[in-house]
């Protein structure tokens, strides 16, 4: 599965130009018995299968092996798991700026909760859904590391001008023809005024993301600088001291409703 639609994206270049390695274990390589098993049944009955410590452990002993070698450390071991802490572009970032990293993946129900304990995995889910197993997320996971590693993306976006890393989803994209099935490009977009062009983007931006997200939107306001707020110079009668019992929710100077 590795490094599979990876290896026909940006991420594929960049790995053919060496800007970062992929090394992939085959679990079951580290089986020992004669039928090769990696899962058994659970402790305390109930369905589907776990994934053996042993067998486990030999794979994330020859990683960690492996990292070392190769980075001289071995960064963040992650198991790819719904129960994680869910991927977004913070997480993203501080993932890139590793030096190397283990991506654990599971199958069957699961792995075996010592395993996690000792090679102190931090758990890190795409979302609430079900999989099969964790390389799907795994690939996800490294497509959105990879691109932000230096050299990959070359000059297309310059960082921070994309609508995403300023909190916002995007605004809506045209490309000729500027008249197709009876639809018109929005005239703004033709004008040639790249003022007027950044603000109508910035607006489309900012709807869609309240409509859409609310969760975004409200983590993009609290992030977005407060506005300047004349000070009206205190009179005698108006002075008061300062009382947090005023403000409950300790917003005074923010600007939740801007
Ligand atoms: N999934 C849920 C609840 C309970 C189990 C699952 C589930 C693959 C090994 C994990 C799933 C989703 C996002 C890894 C889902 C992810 C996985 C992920 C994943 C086989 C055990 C399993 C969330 C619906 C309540 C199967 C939900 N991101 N178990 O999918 O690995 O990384």
């Amino acid at each position: 599965m590795f490094p599979g639609p990876l290896g026909h994206s940006l991420a594929g270049r960049a790995l053919e130009h060496g800007t970062w390695a992929l090394e992939t274990l085959d679990i079951r390589s580290f089986a020992r018995d004669k039928h090769r098993s990696v899962d058994d049944t659970p402790f305390g009955g109930g369905p589907g299968m776990v994934m053996r410590p042993d067998v486990l452990d030999a794979a994330l002993e020859a990683a960690t092996a492996q990292a070392v070698a190769a980075r001289g450390e071995r960064g963040r071991a992650i198991y790819l798991s719904p129960r994680g802490r869910v991927l977004d572009q913070d997480l993203v970032k501080e993932l890139a700026g590793e030096r190397s990293l283990i991506l654990l993946c599971g199958r069957y129900e699961g792995v075996d909760e010592r395993v996690l304990e000792k090679h102190a995995l931090e758990e890190v889910s795409l979302g609430d859904f079900v999989l099969s197993g964790g390389e799907p997320a795994a690939l996800c996971l490294i497509d959105a590391v990879v691109r932000l590693l230096p050299g990959v993306m070359g000059n297309v976006e310059t960082a921070g001008e994309e609508s995403f890393e300023r909190g916002l989803l995007e605004y809506p994209h045209y490309t000729r023809p500027a008249f197709w099935d009876g639809r018109q490009v929005p005239a703004v977009l033709l004008s040639g005024d790249h003022g007027k062009v950044r603000a109508w983007r910035l607006e489309q931006a900012e709807a869609i993301t309240e409509a859409r997200r609310p969760d975004l939107w409200s983590r993009y306001l609290e992030s977005r600088p407060a506005p300047k707020v004349k000070k009206r110079r205190a009179t005698k009668a108006a002075a008061q001291p300062s009382n947090p019992a005023d403000d409950p929710a300790g917003t005074a100077g923010s600007n939740e409703d801007s």
